[in-house]
C-alpha cells in the first residue's frame, strides 16, 4: 500500500468509519474480521484561500483568493469562504464529521462562524469540497492584528491542510471604531499607520482634517505647530517633482528640481518632512531679519537646504507662475518641497495593510525589500 494523501481512514458497509485502524501484511488489525472495508486516503487541497499572498496576492471575492478586506461600514466586516478540496471526491461527504477548519483572530474583532458552520465544522459542497464561512465584525484596535495569518483544516486532531493568508483595512473608509487620540472620524490609514508607528506620523500636533480644501494635501499651523492632514496626504503627487527656473542671472543654478514623488506611506512621510520644514524656517525668524518677508532669514537665503535665493526677492524661482499664493513665500516653499525628499523617516512598508497598500494586491506605496 502506497500513503500518497495527508490522512487516511476506512469505511464498511456498516458505515462505521474510523481514522485509527491499523492495517498489516496478513489483514490483522481492529477491523472485525470478514467484514468489507475501503480504505480511503484522501488529499486535502486548499482552495480558498489559495497560494502565497506575499508572492502572489490575490483579493478576489470568489473563491481562490488569499487576501481580504474589512468592509467599509460602519461596523466592518471581513467575510471569508474557507474551501478545501478533497480527492477522491466521494470521501468529501464521509469525513466532513471529523473536519473542523480554523482561521486566526484578528486582535478584538469579533469571530463568528456561519450557523451552518459550528467551530469551524465545515459542510460539503460540489466536486467533493469541504466549505465554511466565517464571518470578523469590527475592526481591531492595533494594526499589527492586521497582517498574515493562516486557514487550517483537522481531521481528527490531525492538521491535514494549510493555507496563509493576508488581512487588510479599507484604506479610506474611517470604521476603525476605536477613539483615535486626537480624531475620532479620522480615516483609516492615518488611524492604523500612526498606531503602527507605519510612517512617521506623530501622536502628538497632528491631526486628520476632513474639512480640508480639496487642493490642500496637508497643512501647519504656525502659531500652534498642528499639522493637518487631509485624505489624499496618503495618496501621491502626480505631477512631482517639479522644475523651477530663476530669471536672476545671479541666481545658480537658473533651474532647480524639487519635490518627491511617493506614494501611499512614503507621501505621508514627504508630507511631513514638508510641514516640518515650514515650521523650523519659522522658527528661525525669531531670531534672524528677513529683509523680503518670505519667511527664509537673510543669512539662510544663500544656502539653506542647498538651494541659493536672493535675500530681497520673494520668490526666486518665480514658483508663483504655477501657484499664486506663493508669490511672497516661494522661496519658503522651495525648500520645503526640496525637504520631501530628506528622507529622514523610516518608513516600514511590512506593516502597511492598507488595501490599496504596500502589500496588498492593488499595491500602492513602497513594496517591502526582500
Ligand atoms: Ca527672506
Ligand atoms: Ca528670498
Amino acid at each position: 500500500m502506497t500513503v500518497s494523501g495527508n490522512g487516511w481512514f476506512a469505511d464498511n458497509a456498516d458505515g462505521l468509519i474510523t481514522s485509527h485502524v491499523h492495517m498489516s501484511e496478513n489483514g490483522g488489525g481492529n477491523v472485525a474480521q470478514n467484514l468489507e472495508a475501503t480504505l480511503y486516503v484522501p488529499k486535502f487541497t486548499f482552495v480558498t484561500p489559495a497560494g502565497c499572498p506575499v508572492t502572489e496576492p490575490k483579493a478576489t471575492i470568489a473563491s481562490g483568493g488569499n487576501q481580504f478586506t474589512f468592509s467599509a461600514a460602519p461596523t466592518g466586516k471581513l467575510e471569508m469562504f474557507l474551501q478545501v478540496k478533497v480527492e477522491p471526491p466521494e470521501a468529501a461527504a464521509l469525513i466532513a464529521e471529523h473536519c473542523v477548519f480554523t482561521v486566526g483572530n484578528i486582535g478584538n474583532s469579533v469571530k463568528k462562524w456561519d450557523i451552518a458552520n459550528p467551530n469551524g465544522k465545515p459542510t460539503v459542497g460540489l466536486n467533493g469540497m469541504l466549505e465554511a464561512v466565517v464571518i470578523f465584525e469590527g475592526l481591531p484596535q492595533n494594526n499589527d492584528d492586521f497582517g498574515w495569518k493562516m486557514a487550517e483544516l483537522w481531521m481528527d486532531g490531525t492538521l491535514v491542510a494549510s493555507n496563509r493568508y493576508g488581512v487588510f483595512f479599507d484604506k479610506h473608509a474611517t470604521n476603525h471604531g476605536q477613539s483615535c487620540p486626537t480624531c475620532a472620524n479620522c480615516e483609516n490609514w492615518f488611524y492604523y499607520w500612526r498606531q503602527g508607528g507605519v510612517c512617521g506620523i506623530p501622536f502628538s500636533n497632528c491631526v486628520f482634517d476632513p474639512l480640508l480644501p480639496f487642493n490642500v494635501v496637508a497643512q501647519v499651523n504656525y502659531v500652534t505647530g498642528l499639522i493637518s492632514f487631509g485624505s489624499r496626504a496618503a495618496s501621491e503627487d502626480l505631477q512631482s517633482p517639479y522644475t523651477f527656473t530663476a530669471l536672476d542671472p545671479l541666481i545658480s543654478p537658473p533651474l532647480i528640481t524639487v519635490g518627491g514623488s511617493g506614494k501611499g506611506i512614503q507621501f505621508v512621510a514627504e508630507n511631513l518632512q514638508h510641514e516640518y520644514e515650514h515650521l523650523y524656517v519659522r522658527q528661525q525668524l525669531n531670531m534672524l531679519p528677513d529683509s523680503d518677508g518670505d519667511g527664509i532669514p537673510d543669512q539662510m537665503e544663500a544656502s539653506y537646504k542647498g538651494i541659493m535665493t536672493s535675500p530681497n526677492n520673494p520668490d526666486t524661482y518665480h514658483i508663483r507662475f504655477r501657484w499664486s499664493q506663493y508669490a511672497l513665500s516661494g522661496d519658503q516653499e522651495l525648500r520645503a518641497r526640496r525637504a520631501e525628499t530628506d528622507k529622514t523617516i523610516t518608513l516600514h512598508p511590512e506593516r502597511d495593510w492598507a488595501n490599496p497598500g504596500s502589500q496588498h494586491a492593488n499595491q500602492f506605496g513602497p513594496k517591502v525589500n526582500p
